[in-house]
């Protein structure tokens, strides 16, 4: 007989933003039964959250390939051999064409990412002039670089950037088999830094890397201790790229991937979760899924950095379907 679980029975005396996780009890979310967890998931979305709505994010790639750091997921290392070609920076009319066009497909934010370890001051000359140039279309701004010193966080800020995105991917436990070339302290220092200078942090990970449970529990875990939390939450599918590290990893079960989200959705309850890499490879159902289990975010358009996402009449016809609008749409 399962007995409710610990933070239910004591969530009316806690501020859900005061809380402070403990390992055993977010393992504790992972293992309610799936209904229960679904349950508890959709109390906590519709607490804060029209569930109906969701939040869409067009990416682009400004800086594509030829990475120095060697995570073991990722296409655009240096390290593999996945095929994805080196581009040099995009410039900022190419951006800004992008973004129209993200526009005027129904995103209200636009996520630039680049292939940096970090970016030089140079290369924040040209993001600044970007970030910019994509607010004066009445879009939010999102970006993600690398690692950021404290000036160039400021400087971010300042040129107006809504968003720095910077995922802690997985636990400290697993993160030392997936990526060398730096630590889980360098992400929390650049995510410090960003919170500082007064953006919005959107941090996550990505599950199906052949992370135990204790450990995807120990992702959340970090995430949803970070005082305060980040405001959004992007759950990545690995996408499994040929050349790649991780291409052979087996395949995950689609409800341990729904499962994340709900508990993503529970303990950090008034962030943005998004549902991120993996739509392309996931049917509708398992999508449907993870909205049922909070997500209230996508990336939206034929690409995320490199590799496929679902096009926009795929998502069109699937949020009609589930009678699910665009947040920004007056709902
Ligand atoms: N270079 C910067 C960094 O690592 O922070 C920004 C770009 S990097 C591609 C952004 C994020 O994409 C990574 O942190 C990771 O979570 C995600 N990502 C990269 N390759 C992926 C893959 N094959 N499957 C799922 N997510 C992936
Ligand atoms: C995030 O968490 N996922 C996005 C975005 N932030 C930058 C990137 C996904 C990348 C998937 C692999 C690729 O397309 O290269
Ligand atoms: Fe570089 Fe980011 Fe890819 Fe890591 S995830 S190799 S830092 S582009």
């Amino acid at each position: 007989m399962n007995t409710p679980h610990p933070y239910f029975a004591r969530r009316s005396s806690v501020s859900e933003t005061e809380h402070h996780w403990t390992l055993a009890e977010v393992e504790a979310l992972f293992n309610l039964p799936f209904s229960d967890l679904i349950y508890h998931a959709q109390q906590v979305h519709r607490a804060h959250f029209d569930p109906n709505s969701v939040q869409l994010s067009t990416l682009l790639s400004i800086k594509t390939g030829g990475c120095s750091e060697d995570c073991g997921y990722c296409p655009q290392s240096a390290f593999h051999n996945s095929g994805v070609e080196n581009q040099r920076m995009l410039d900022v009319s190419a951006v800004v064409k992008a973004a129209q066009a993200a526009k005027e497909c129904g995103a209200d934010r636009f996520c630039m990412g680049a292939a940096w370890r970090e970016p030089t001051e140079a290369d924040l000359d040209s993001v600044v002039d970007m970030v910019k140039a994509v607010r004066d279309l009445g879009m939010e701004t999102c970006a993600t670089l690398g690692m950021l010193t404290e000036s160039q966080a400021l400087r971010l800020k300042q040129a107006g950037l809504d968003y720095y995105n910077h995922n802690l991917d997985t636990s400290p436990e697993f993160y030392g088999s997936i990526i060398s070339t730096r630590d889980y302290q360098d992400r929390l220092d650049t995510l410090e830094r960003v919170r500082n200078a007064g953006m919005h942090v959107c941090s996550g990970g990505i599950v199906g890397m052949g992370e135990s449970l204790a450990e995807r529990a120990g992702l959340v875990m970090q995430l949803a201790n970070m005082q305060p939390y980040p405001e959004s939450v992007p759950i990545n599918h690995l996408v499994k790229v040929e050349g790649t590290p991780l291409s052979t990893q087996p395949d995950l079960d689609p409800l341990d991937f729904v499962r994340t989200i709900a508990v993503a959705r529970i303990t950090m309850p008034k962030a943005r979760v998004r549902l991120s890499a993996g739509r392309e490879q996931m049917s509708d159902a398992v999508q449907t899924l993870c909205f049922l289990a909070g997500a209230n975010s996508i990336f939206y358009g034929e690409q995320l950095l490199t590799t496929g996402n679902p096009d926009v009449e795929r998502d069109r016809a699937l949020l009609d379907k589930l009678g699910m609008y665009a947040y920004h749409e007056g709902h």
